[in-house]
């Protein structure tokens, strides 16, 4: 095991959940972490509740791991206040609390609404500049660049995992390309643990489906091959879900509808 104590954080939500178990294939220890009480350490854990905002609380969070998983913020777009000081704040915490204390790996929950302004009909890379769809997407391209910073100026180690749609199954059409299974995440928070040199490093986080708006090609270094995909899914999703209109901006950019909150949007 390359980790002997790695923190995950966001641990009472749906990806801690799906992960818990499995992350511990890949540590002696694991430190699990949230604001909200998810109850009691089983065994091979500990549990460190903390708000990401509470400076004093994340540094104590962060004593004594060698590799984090930050799972912990707001997941969805809303009012800035709670943004500001979950995925804004907290990751300036987070960034703190790992160089003060020698943490030399991150595994960072980025999220393919930095880039949700591009079209569903467009294939990106990783070096195509963020368009953030959302204050959310806005948010996760600043801890994107925060990471960015730590690394430049302190060498610590960030995977930005642009994590598409990461649920037990693809809910609708627009799954269909970014739908990431919970064992492909996984193998690629695995791979960002594991490979030799990771430096910083933006990744797409999607399983293997014949749709894709994404190129990984960039980030091969991590070595992240997915194992599922998508298109198992697709006859029952068509099945359910109504034909698309191609006018809506929900089915023209790459974020979908379901973030797109206030005014409306032109095409
Ligand atoms: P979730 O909303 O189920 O879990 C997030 C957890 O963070 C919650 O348990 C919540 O209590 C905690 N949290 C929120 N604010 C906090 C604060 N101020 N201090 C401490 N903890 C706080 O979200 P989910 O689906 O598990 O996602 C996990 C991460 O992955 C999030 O950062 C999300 O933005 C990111 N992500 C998830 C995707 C998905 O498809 N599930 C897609 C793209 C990104
Ligand atoms: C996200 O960033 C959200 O955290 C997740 O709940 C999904 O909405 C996902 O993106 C998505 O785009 O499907």
């Amino acid at each position: 095991k390359v980790h002997h104590t790695l923190l995950m954080t966001g641990a009472a939500g749906g990806l801690g959940t799906a992960m818990r178990d499995r992350l511990k294939a890949n540590c002696e220890v694991l430190r699990l972490s949230d604001r909200s009480d998810f109850g009691p350490a089983r065994a091979g854990e500990e549990v460190m509740l903390a708000d990401l905002a509470d400076a004093a609380a994340v540094d104590a969070m962060v004593k004594g791991v060698n590799a984090i998983v930050h799972f912990g913020g707001i997941s969805l777009e809303g009012p800035f206040e709670p943004i500001l000081q979950a995925n804004i704040l907290g990751v300036y915490n987070l960034y703190e609390a790992a160089r003060k204390h020698g943490v030399k790996r991150v595994v960072f929950a980025s999220s393919n609404h930095v880039t949700g302004y591009y079209k569903q009909s467009e294939t990106i890379t990783l070096n195509h500049p963020a368009r953030p769809d959302s204050l959310y997407g806005v948010s996760k391209a600043f801890g994107e660049d925060l990471s960015r910073m730590y690394f430049d100026r302190y060498g610590i180690e960030t995977a930005c995992v642009r994590i598409g749609s990461s649920f037990a199954e693809p809910r609708d059409r627009r799954m269909l390309a970014s739908w990431l299974s919970f064992d492909d995440l996984h193998r690629l928070v695995t791979a960002c643990l594991t490979t030799p040199v990771l430096g910083h490093t933006a990744i797409f986080g999607i399983s293997d489906n014949a749709v894709a708006w994404y190129d990984n090609s960039a980030a091969r270094h991590v070595g992240y091959v997915p194992q599922d995909s998508s298109d198992p899914f697709r006859e029952a999703v068509y099945a359910r879900t109504p034909e698309p209109d191609v006018t809506d901006p929900a089915v023209i950019y790459q974020g979908g509808g379901f973030l797109f909150q206030g005014e409306p949007m032109t095409a």
